[in-house]
């Protein structure tokens, strides 16, 4: 009696501890998901401008240009330096970028020079 007593102990020690390993793979399995949606984004083309206007990105973090407009667009790095562009951009055409630069990366489309966005890469 003692002994079976005992092995229900273990047992319930056994079931409880492979919950524990459950839960913490499943804290680092969304963690992992989390860190990595961090490191992309996707920025809107549409209405002739970018949706959101201004992001605020981990260096290294790929941001898809996405243009749902009629019209074609590009997203054309300001200075020429902090990224590559993104080329003509037809409609429901998408691209995505690295931006490795750190600090402000303002952009604009080069056909419609009154649309205008930034990426503060940090
Ligand atoms: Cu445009």
């Amino acid at each position: 009696m003692t002994t079976s007593f005992l092995s229900l102990r273990f047992t319930r020690r056994l079931q409880s501890f492979g919950l524990f390993i459950v839960v913490i793979a499943l804290v680092i399995f969304i963690g992992a998901i989390c860190s990595y949606s961090a490191n992309s984004i996707t920025v809107t083309i549409e209405g002739f401008q970018f949706t959101p206007a201004e992001i605020e990105i981990k260096q290294g973090t790929i941001v898809t240009f996405i243009n749902k407009d009629d019209a074609p667009h590009t997203v054309d790095p300001d200075s020429g330096e902090g990224f590559v562009g993104t080329g003509r951009l037809k409609s429901g055409e998408s691209k995505a970028i690295a931006f490795n630069t750190l600090g402000i990366q303002s952009y604009h489309c080069a056909i419609h020079p009154s649309m205008m966005g930034k990426a503060i890469v940090k």
